[in-house]
């Protein structure tokens, strides 16, 4: 609910869990979707250490529940083909697959080797699509997104705990921000940019896979400097590094090769890093003075 808070009333709320197939089906044979979107999953790493076995049950098994919930309300089985006007499914795969990385940049062929259970769960969803596309002719498909943010970002995650915590510095309800592993590489873009994709590969004839990100890669130690610096502040003055944010197993360096989407989709980011970047830290310097220091951080930040 947090991330949609601001639509309700625009959307209709029907409910359903990833934990139970009858409440899945239920939802979708109320829908009659056109199309369906797994966005859902436990999907902060760090938490994916502490609770593996629901991870493995939301982020993984989940997919199989929404797959099956598809494939039972639209009467296809391994005999029958669906039917034509079939529901269409995109599953949210993620980076965090390829983990330990074979080769860089990762396309859509490079292998996986995730580093976290939230990566295994996403791996077995990924393959899990594939399958269901194989075996029952389903219309199913996987986007491989690297990582997207927006000032509607959770505050656990780095791009907006910096934002937050720059925000917060600037506007004096805070002096210090803790964060871990400021080596890491990332390939950050617009969730707004990514969202369009995702339609894309819905709109296409023939289902297929696709990465999705910018093909840039950035430190966290970039990041940090950069949004310290919009606000006019320097970095130096005020981050601490923190071993309680260091990962059991980091996935040191991601970055996308975007060609395939470019090529078959058309698909181009719109919003580079910089600007990324400061439209969070703008976003976040207005709704924390406007709240007086408060900001929705229900879930964290928290150490793993
Ligand atoms: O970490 C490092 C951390 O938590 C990025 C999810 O949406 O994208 C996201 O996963 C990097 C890591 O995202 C802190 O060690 C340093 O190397 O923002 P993050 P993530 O783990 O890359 C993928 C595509 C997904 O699918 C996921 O669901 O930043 N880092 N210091 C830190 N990270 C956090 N969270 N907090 C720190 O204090």
């Amino acid at each position: 609910m947090r991330g949609i808070r601001q639509l309700v009333g625009d959307v209709r709320l029907v409910r359903g869990d990833l934990l139970d197939q009858g409440s899945l089906i239920s939802a979708v044979e109320r829908v009659q979707p056109d199309e369906v979107y797994n966005l859902a999953a436990m999907s902060y790493v760090p938490m994916s250490w502490q609770q593996a076995e629901l991870t493995g049950e939301v982020t993984g098994l989940g997919v199989l529940r929404v797959l099956e919930a598809i494939r039972v309300c639209s009467g296809i089985s391994a005999s029958r083909s669906p039917a034509h006007g079939q529901i269409r499914f995109y599953q949210a795969s993620s980076s965090e697959m390829f983990g330990k990385v074979r080769e860089s940049p990762q396309t859509e062929r490079t292998p996986f080797h995730p580093r976290s259970p939230y990566g295994v769960g996403k791996t077995y969803g990924h393959f899990l699509t594939q399958n269901y596309r194989e075996s029952y002719g389903m219309f199913a498909v996987s986007g491989i997104l690297f990582n997207h943010e927006s000032p509607r970002r959770g505050a656990e995650f780095v791009s907006r705990k910096v934002s937050l915590g720059v925000a917060k510095i600037k506007l004096g309800y805070e002096r210090q921000l803790r964060l871990g592993n400021m080596q890491a590489r990332r390939d950050w873009g617009f969730a707004g940019d990514y969202v369009r994709a995702m339609q894309l590969m819905l709109a296409r004839d023939d289902p297929a896979d696709f990465v999705i990100g910018t093909g840039v890669t950035h430190e966290v130690a970039e990041l940090v400097e950069l949004a310290f610096k919009i606000a006019g502040l320097d970095w130096r003055d005020h981050v601490v590094c923190d071993a309680a944010f260091i990962r059991p197993a980091e996935v040191d360096h991601l970055c996308a090769d975007p060609s395939k989407a470019k090529d078959q989709l058309g698909w181009e980011p719109t919003i580079g890093f910089e600007e990324l970047v400061t439209m969070m830290v703008e976003a976040d310097l207005e709704l924390l003075s406007a709240s007086g220091g408060q900001a929705d951080e229900s879930f964290g930040p928290e150490s793993w």
